[in-house]
């Protein structure tokens, strides 16, 4: 059976066009900075997002814990926004890494408030944990692919700066929120000191994220990651994938936000699936079930059984994404059989 599968935008494969391009590769080897295609996609993001420098890694969640490796010390306290991948999808990898703990705040659509975060900081005393790091998720998955307002960003930054915090994105999506509002990665970014973005989701690269900030910062990250087991060899055939997805890819990310809203819309006349339509800004659709009176794996067996799959949401709740190997005809027909599957 040839699934319509709509689990993530991590699912999608290499196409035809940017397989050619890992095949003609060069490649080095990078622990030694010998790579000239992994040096030229650094080089490459680097401009991109205005930073001095950046490291390509194996994957987002490896992006965002050297970032917080090199921000912090043990016993810090980094702030994040409840349900934020770095909080909820890294394996703990902040307690385990960095020796941190994680202060959580409730936003909403995935933002918490320049207020909220002036309260989540802690009084200087020696016997408090050190407010050191405040990260942020845009786009923000778990809040269903919601895009943060830059005057928040702003806002957020310039209170960093004021009590000498430093300021993290997962910007895993970034390239959705600046496919949505036209504001520019390097734009986004000149807010923060760190970034990691991944090429492996939207932008359809087999492999890999590259993390940007100031050149000393990164030399720190590149230690790190030997550490963490992320040093590559010829990590070249990777890049170039990477790189072919920056200069194809980014384009077209406005059809699969387009998509998605068909799929919301389509999805939200089922009794039972309550969808948050202000939520859907981009390509994810997150429904609650909790009025349903089926469970979520449940409902995902059914789905899978007619050939389409997504995956757990929030609580009681289930996830689409919308990619770029998924045409507008495959959606419609998933939302079709959704709603032939449960009505
Ligand atoms: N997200 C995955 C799952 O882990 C949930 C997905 O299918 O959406 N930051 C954000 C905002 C992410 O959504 C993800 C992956 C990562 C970081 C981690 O990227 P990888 O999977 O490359 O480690």
């Amino acid at each position: 059976m040839e699934f319509i599968d709509l689990r993530s935008d991590t699912v999608t494969r290499p196409s035809p066009g940017m397989r050619e391009a890992m095949a003609r590769a060069e490649v080095g080897d990078d622990v030694f900075g010998e790579d000239p295609t992994v040096n030229k996609l650094q080089q490459k993001v680097a401009e991109l997002l205005g930073k001095e420098a950046a490291l390509y890694v194996p994957s987002g969640t490896m992006g965002n814990q050297l970032c917080i490796k090199v921000h912090t010390q043990p016993g810090d306290e980094v702030i994040a926004e409840k349900g934020c991948h770095v909080f909820n999808y890294e394996t703990a990898g902040m307690a385990f890494l960095s020796n941190v703990q994680v202060h959580t705040i409730e936003g909403k659509h995935g933002a918490f408030s320049v207020d909220q975060v002036k309260r989540a900081i802690r009084p200087k005393a020696y016997y408090m944990p050190r407010t050191r790091l405040i990260c942020m998720e845009n786009t923000h998955n778990r809040a269903g692919g919601t895009v943060i307002p830059i005057s928040l960003i702003k806002e957020m930054s310039a209170l960093a700066t004021s009590e000498g915090i430093r300021f993290h994105l997962d910007g895993a999506r970034l390239w959705n929120a600046c496919a949505e509002t036209g504001i520019t990665p390097k734009e986004y970014v000149s807010y923060f000191d760190s970034v990691s973005v991944c090429l492996s989701k939207g932008l359809g690269a087999p492999v890999g994220s590259v993390i940007a900030s100031s050149g000393e910062f990164i030399a720190e990250a590149r230690r790190y990651r030997k550490i963490f087991g992320g040093g590559m060899r010829q990590a070249g055939v990777l890049a170039a994938a990477c790189i072919y997805a920056l200069e194809n890819n980014i384009a077209r990310l406005k059809e699969d936000h387009a998509n998605a809203r068909d799929l919301a819309r389509e999805l939200a006349t089922i009794r039972g699936f309550d969808i948050d339509m202000d939520s859907v800004q981009t390509n994810i659709v997150i429904i609650s079930l909790e009025n349903l009176g089926k469970s979520p794996d449940e409902v995902l067996a059914l789905f899978k059984k007619k050939g389409v799959l997504l995956t757990l949401g929030n609580y009681m709740g289930i996830r689409a994404v919308t990619h770029m190997d998924v045409s507008t005809e495959q959606v419609k027909r998933a939302a079709q059989v959704i709603k032939e599957t449960v009505c």
